[in-house]
């Protein structure tokens, strides 16, 4: 098999070198809020919603190609065939990032484009796209992150039971030492796994993300699947990578708030930290899974089957850096209140609940503007889960993903003013600070997304990009945001 990609360069052209050369010409003036030394300023996205070219290379289908492909999942029947056709023009998206001034940049691998059927050698094809990607970036002094599963399960492995069977973890363990055998030498952080409560619950629960199951059981089995998986791709990579190299997973926390003080609010709130949070923290930090969460979820699974001997050390072996996700905070009450109460979580609208064992629990919309995506702004929930995330965890923390979408509108210069989307990325930014301040050890912000995007069952219709996308021509216009974010990069901080 020929790869695709063009030859690598491994230096900066003169072009390259004077697009980024006004920032490092002025002194800029000190923020009122400045981020620690070496604190790296990124962007983040994933394969599946940006590569395209679904079909080169000797890549093989992922659960999204099936999913996005039958009639109905996804709004106007949209799929990542072509997405924004990264996999053509990444050279291009790193002269962006150049200009931008990012320090870091955080992107998926693709499973079914290294290793097509989940099993056996890896396709040089494949990796040679992750190696022109990150000498790339090297050329430009960007430091890649890599997560190597952001929800592209090669289809053949869903056929033979995917998350919900046992043999995926081993496989996804297998997958993690090819990748990092191949790339270790370019690549020195590493993400095992993105969001795996997504993953689980809207794959296997909800069904609003491929593969489209909806089986409370399978959910809970894949999430432990998933969790051993994080495990044993951690010794993958520990054995495969220089000691340098750093190993992480990114989580999607749920800042949970009861609606009230009522008892029976705080049980519900307690029972969606117990599915939303503590079924990954708790195998990962403290080795067990919680015991309010195996009592909550009995009726559905046999835990002392699923979790076998051995399981719990291999989850639990230590990573160096937590990556959490943040959006939105997630306000709950006991299903009481029938008024205000809605079963709309803001993952997805289902007839099936993504909440095992708490799927009688109410949704309510908390306080603060909306995104497009009908997310309430609240950045206080970011600062509440980074200082406990560091007093309970104690480790460095990575912000891997935090961004907005809205409705852009191109003006008619061409140029895309989105200054709710810079409030929304400021404001973030100083519920961080906050965090920072307070002895949380906050070593990075990743901002979603570098590019408009395929937002999942939602297609092209949310726009998420510092980047505006034109998806009839692909042209890539940095919005007022990107600017903005460049100049905060520039000076280290906000004021
Ligand atoms: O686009 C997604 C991303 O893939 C995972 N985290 C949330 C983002 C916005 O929905």
């Amino acid at each position: 098999m020929t790869s695709t990609v063009p030859p690598a360069r491994t230096t900066a052209t003169p072009a390259d070198r004077a697009a980024a050369a006004p920032a490092a010409l002025s002194t800029p003036e000190p923020p009122a809020r400045a981020f620690p030394p070496g604190f790296r300023w990124g962007a983040a996205t994933a394969a599946y919603q940006i590569e395209g070219a679904t079909a080169e290379g000797g890549r093989t289908a992922s659960i999204w190609d099936t999913f996005s492909h039958t009639p109905g999942r996804t709004a106007g029947g949209h799929t990542g065939d072509v997405a924004v056709d990264h996999y053509h023009r990444f050279r291009e998206d790193i002269r962006l990032m150049a200009r931008l001034g990012l320090t870091s940049y955080r992107f998926s691998l693709s499973w079914p484009r290294i290793q097509p059927t989940g099993r056996g050698p890896a396709l040089e094809s494949g990796l040679d796209f992750y190696r022109a990607l990150a000498d790339e970036l090297a050329a430009h002094g960007i430091r890649p992150v890599a997560t190597l599963y952001h929800w592209d399960l090669p289809q053949h492995l869903e056929d033979v039971g995917g998350w919900p069977a046992r043999d995926n973890a081993e496989r996804f363990a297998d997958y993690a030492a090819l990748a990092a055998q191949a790339l270790g030498d370019r690549i020195d952080t590493w993400v095992t796994l993105n969001e795996p409560w997504c993953s689980a619950f809207l794959g296997y629960g909800s069904g609003v993300h491929a593969p489209g199951r909806t089986n409370p059981a399978d959910a809970l089995r894949a999430a432990h699947h998933l969790n051993l998986g994080h495990g044993l791709a951690v010794g993958a990579l520990r054995a495969a990578l220089p000691s340098a190299a750093e190993i992480a997973v990114s989580l999607n926390l749920h800042a949970v708030r009861p609606l009230s003080g009522h008892p029976d609010d705080l049980a519900a709130a307690r029972r969606i930290d117990a599915v939303g949070n503590r079924i990954f923290t708790g195998p990962l930090f403290s080795g067990a899974y919680p015991e309010d969460l195996l009592a909550d979820t009995a009726h559905l699974v046999d835990w002392d089957t699923l979790v076998r001997d051995g399981d719990l050390a291999e989850i639990s072996r230590p990573i160096d850096l937590l990556g959490l996700n943040y959006y939105t905070p997630t306000v709950v009450s006991a299903d009481r209140d029938t008024e205000n109460a809605t079963r709309h979580d803001g993952h997805g609208d289902s007839e099936h609940s993504p909440w095992p064992g708490a799927d009688d629990v109410s949704f309510h919309r908390a306080p603060g503007e909306l995104t497009a995506m009908g997310w309430p702004i609240d950045p206080s929930g970011l600062t509440d889960l980074l200082t406990s995330l560091h007093r309970e965890h104690g480790l460095p923390l990575l912000v891997t993903e935090n961004g907005a979408a809205f409705e852009d509108v191109v003006g008619a210069d061409g140029s895309i003013d989105d200054p709710e989307r810079i409030a929304y990325i400021r404001a973030h930014l100083a519920a961080i600070h906050q965090a920072v301040e307070a002895g949380a050890d906050v070593r990075g912000y990743y901002l979603w997304s570098l590019l408009d995007n395929f937002e999942w069952a939602y297609g092209y219709a949310k726009r998420f990009g510092a980047v505006h996308v034109d998806y009839d021509t692909l042209a890539r216009t940095p919005k007022a945001s990107a600017h903005w974010y460049a100049e905060v990069i520039r000076r280290g901080g906000i004021d």
